[in-house]
């Protein structure tokens, strides 16, 4: 009421709109105020877009979780396929099998770890579907297996430097979860069906199902779950202790299962007489005896190989002391076989 410039149906008595004019100042209106107005939030918009753009080109065919982390899009299909054919592509499909007991803790506890880690020498999920009754993780597959089926079947062998670049590898990875980021990463069950080896044969640690993250200042946990027997240190086996120097020992029997080939459950081992015994006993004098014997056929300057698997069991026994105390570092581990690396390349 009492605004002149109301204009609109006669029915309404409203004055009729006089559009010629109207539209003539609207038009002056949007060229001298609106016009600039909606410009420069539409330049800072569009400017916005364009960086946003640019990013998803990169992480093109991939998607952001509430965590942050990308992961890679995949249809039931493509998992189907994986499933089925299971060498076939570049996906392993792990699903977690809910009538076993611990499955679904195991599968948080893998994604939880997963998703903290980005190293080269660790698996890398890709995806992961989680439903009610279905869970399962997406990894990168590995062309070449596992390093057990490389050191155990008849078929496979590995020269000695394959070998000393898989274990610096394994080494690499581990000092990465040990230290490498804000929380250690315990991997607790470090074994050769846990390494995996990709078409270039490059190391890549797997399977977290029992890791464990230390939380604040503890250098020390406990755990329920049990590794694996002639692997897990004795602290671990008989308390549950999880540390770093767990994993320390664990590493130091791969170590010596690598370059004997001689798995810790072997039926010679019993009692007292344990694989870390055998080597121990038979360094430096009886090597000969101990060593894979694929090694010592290949090519290769013989003393210098003697040398270096003399020099790689010395990290090895350290590794695998029995008091957690007396047991070197991943850090340590890696700087040492570095160095047997060098001096068997010259
Ligand atoms: C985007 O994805 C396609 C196939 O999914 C792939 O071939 C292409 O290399 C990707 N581009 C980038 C920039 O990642
Ligand atoms: C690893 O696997 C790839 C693909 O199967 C194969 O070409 C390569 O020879 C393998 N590496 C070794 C050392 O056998
Ligand atoms: C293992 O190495 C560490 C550091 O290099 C050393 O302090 C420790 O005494 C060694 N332990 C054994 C049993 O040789
Ligand atoms: C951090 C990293 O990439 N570590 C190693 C993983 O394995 C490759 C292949 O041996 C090494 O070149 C990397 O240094």
């Amino acid at each position: 009421m009492g605004n002149k410039e109301l204009c609109g149906a006669p029915r309404f008595h409203f004055p009729e709109c006089k559009f010629e004019k109207s539209q003539k100042r609207n038009a002056h209106i949007v060229l001298k105020y609106i016009l600039p107005a909606a410009i420069i939030p539409t330049l800072v918009v569009a400017f916005l877009c364009i960086l946003k753009f640019r990013k998803r080109k990169v992480i093109n065919n991939s998607d952001v979780d509430q965590s942050g982390a990308r992961w890679r899009r995949i249809s039931y299909y493509d998992i189907q396929q994986a499933t089925d054919r299971f060498n076939d592509g570049n996906l392993l499909v792990k699903v977690f099998i809910l009538e076993q007991e611990g499955s679904f803790r195991s599968f948080n506890a893998e994604c939880e770890i997963l998703r903290k880690v980005h190293h080269r020498n660790l698996t890398k999920i890709i995806s992961s579907c989680s439903k009610m009754d279905f869970k399962a993780l997406i990894l990168s597959y590995m062309l070449n297996g596992s390093l057990e089926k490389w050191l155990h079947s008849e078929h496979h062998g590995l020269s000695m430097i394959q070998r000393l670049n898989i274990m610096i590898d394994v080494a690499e990875a581990m000092d990465y979860l040990h230290n490498g980021g804000s929380v250690p990463i315990i991997h607790c069950d470090l074994k050769p069906s846990n390494i995996l080896l990709d078409e270039d044969m490059v190391a890549h640690v797997t399977d977290f199902g029992i890791a464990k993250l230390l939380s604040g200042d503890d250098s020390i946990t406990q755990t329920m779950n049990l590794a694996t027997i002639g692997y897990m240190a004795s602290e671990y086996g008989l308390e549950g202790t999880v540390s770093r120097q767990g994993d320390v020992y664990s590493y130091g029997i791969l170590l010596m299962e690598t370059f004997t080939q001689k798995k810790p459950t072997d039926e010679m081992f019993v009692g007292e007489f344990s694989i870390k015994r055998w080597v121990k006993i038979s360094c430096p004098d009886s090597l000969h005896d101990i060593i894979d014997a694929k090694l010592l056929v290949a090519e290769g300057e013989p003393d210098t190989k003697q040398d270096c698997l003399l020099s790689i069991m010395t990290p090895a026994l350290n590794c695998s002391a029995e008091s957690p105390g007396e047991r070197t570092n991943m850090n340590g581990v890696v700087v040492a076989l570095k160095k047997i690396k060098r001096l068997l390349l010259n």
